[in-house]
């Protein structure tokens, strides 16, 4: 049980759902406290029945607290964080500026959980795009080892905060009115569009986006062999990512034992019958905690793989979710600062 948790970045996209998680799921804490920058500080949020003022996001604000959630940019996490630990704090944080720190655990509960054991005051959640396919590909990854990913994404705008989800809107009644948007959040107009662009050029014509989910996953697996080839997508769609995904194996895998895997492993949900038009849907996902399979099927290209299709909440498991179940194992094993 947690004395105080601070939540910074409750007014953004991530924020609001780790508040409401923290209340749904009645996260072991006592007090909760809300913490931003000039511009939030003030205002009011609601938190079950009561009423919790945004307090300033400064040195000072972290004395007393245990437990630190936050949703920010990187630059925000750079110099908050610190703070936060030198204040005695745990910082479960979702930027992608610690997840690379060889010092910082990179953690999924249900894949990697005593990451946690050695954490010296930061612990990253992953990019939402890493998070979902690792918790698919990680049943397989145990029992017969991963030789090679590739994946192409079909990332959902509110990936982009809901400034994404603003623009999604805009552009797509622009469009219909036969008016043009002019885009600020994305690179192109997204209404009825995709954009094979999502974050800068990182690597060898490859995104940062697209490397975080190489060297995420390599990280998160404790595997440094195994080849990811990302290509990462933004679509017309509010809420849900969605990833095909064709993975090859060290061993032999049948498509029976894959789903066999899926059905057992924590978090995964197999929604899998083509007959019946049956498979996973950002529709049928979004405000869903668990990662979804589903067109499983044999690589006919070659005699080692296995494509699937794969669909979450990128809000939610891809991040609110993960970070508030990262708070609920540290609590569970009892886990203090360092
Ligand atoms: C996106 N993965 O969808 C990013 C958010 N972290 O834009």
């Amino acid at each position: 049980m947690f004395d105080c948790v601070a939540l910074v970045g409750a007014t953004g996209a991530v924020g609001r759902i780790v508040l409401d998680q923290l209340h749904a799921r009645n996260f072991p804490m006592r007090r909760l406290r809300l913490l931003a920058s000039a511009r939030s500080a003030g205002t009011k949020v609601r938190f079950g029945d009561e009423e919790i003022t945004v307090e300033l996001l400064e040195p000072s604000a972290f004395e007393g607290v245990d437990l630190v959630i936050a949703s920010t940019p990187d630059e925000v996490s750079a110099e908050f964080a610190p703070w936060a630990v030198q204040a005695g704090a745990i910082v479960v944080d979702e930027s992608a500026y610690w997840r690379m720190d060889p010092k910082v655990p990179l953690v999924i509960p249900e894949v990697n959980p005593d990451a946690v054991d050695n954490h010296q005051g930061i612990i990253a959640s992953p990019n939402c795009s890493t998070t979902q396919m690792v918790v698919a590909l990680a049943p397989l990854h145990a029992a017969v080892g991963i030789r090679r990913v590739i994946v192409s994404t079909y990332q959902a705008t509110s990936g982009a905060g809901l400034a994404g989800n603003v623009e999604l809107q805009a552009s797509v009644e622009a469009s219909l009115k036969g008016q043009t948007h002019t885009p600020s959040t994305f690179q192109h107009p997204i209404g009825f569009n995709l954009i094979p662009q999502i974050g800068s050029q990182k690597y060898c014509g490859y995104t940062s986006e697209e490397m975080k989910m190489v060297d995420e996953t390599r990280k998160i697996l404790g595997d440094e062999s195994i080849a990811v080839c990302p290509t990462a997508v933004r679509v017309p769609v509010a809420i849900g990512h969605s990833e095909s995904i064709l993975v090859e194996t060290k061993q032999p895998l049948s498509v029976e034992q894959a789903r066999e895997l899926w059905a057992a492993a924590e978090g995964v949900t197999v929604v899998d019958d083509l007959d019946n038009q049956s498979y996973p849907m950002p529709r049928d996902c979004d405000g869903s905690d668990d990662v979804f399979v589903g067109r499983i099927r044999q690589d006919i290209s070659s005699d080692d793989g296995i494509a699937f299709w794969c669909v979450s909440d990128n809000l939610r498991k891809g991040a609110a979710t993960n970070a508030v179940q990262i708070g609920e194992l540290l609590a569970r094993k009892s886990i203090a600062s360092p």
